[in-house]
């Protein structure tokens, strides 16, 4: 098994987090994107969309997706459980670790996608011929971080972690996004008492190194 990961990308981190959190190591083939390396022809043939992560397992089959990857994960290493243990965890688990990409990373990913010099044409990961940067839409990703925070400050005032009381995957893309955010100078409110106590307690666990 290996996986194909860039240590800076936002996506990749959530997989390498999730790794740690399993204490399992898995051997790593970097593919650099700000050197294009996702356009190369052969990592074409691992993934057509020219995205990281993806783990490649022994018989070939490659699985991208992050979470599709942390799923597979899951099922090979069931302790501790980060995709939730019932019903109603699992439901739970799903349903926070999807507010949290589409209220959070998305936004915070057109902010950076849509400002950085470093990231000129590459408005949309994977895209081969480029895609022009909207500036309107780093203000509208800047609004929506701020009802982002908002929404998890006040659940994380009725739970120790983002989806209920036992630390899961949505607590990791919901770091990462923070953190990932941060590359833009957009910080959790000081105000937001219980999103920074969850995000003190999160960047104290030993796999937030991964980051
Ligand atoms: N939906 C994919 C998104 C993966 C993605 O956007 N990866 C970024 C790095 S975080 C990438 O490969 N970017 C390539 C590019 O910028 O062209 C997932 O969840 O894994």
């Amino acid at each position: 098994m290996k996986l194909y990961d860039f240590k800076m990308a936002p996506n990749p981190q959530r997989v390498n987090m999730f790794l740690a959190e399993k204490g399992v190591e898995i051997p790593t083939v970097e593919i650099n994107t700000r050197e294009r390396a996702q356009f190369s022809e052969s990592y074409m043939a691992v993934n057509a969309v020219s995205q990281v992560p993806v783990l490649e397992l022994d018989d070939g089959t490659c699985i991208a997706e992050t979470m599709a990857i942390c799923r597979y994960i899951e099922e090979l290493h069931p302790e501790p459980p980060l995709f939730g243990s019932d019903a109603k965890e699992k439901a739970l688990i799903e349903m926070w670790s999807r507010r949290a990409e589409f209220m959070g990373y998305l936004n915070a990913a057109d902010m950076l996608r849509n400002s950085s010099p470093a990231f000129e044409d590459r408005g949309l990961p994977g895209v081969p011929g480029g895609v022009p940067q909207i500036a309107e839409l780093v203000e509208r990703g800047r609004n929506a971080m701020g009802r982002f925070f908002d929404h998890f400050d006040q659940r994380l005032g009725e739970t120790r972690f983002v989806a209920g009381d036992t630390f899961s995957v949505a607590d990791i893309t919901t770091f990462v996004t923070i953190r990932f955010a941060s590359r833009v100078e957009v910080e959790i409110p000081a105000a937001a008492n219980n999103l920074n106590r969850w995000y003190g307690e999160v960047d104290s666990r030993p796999s937030s190194a991964a980051l």
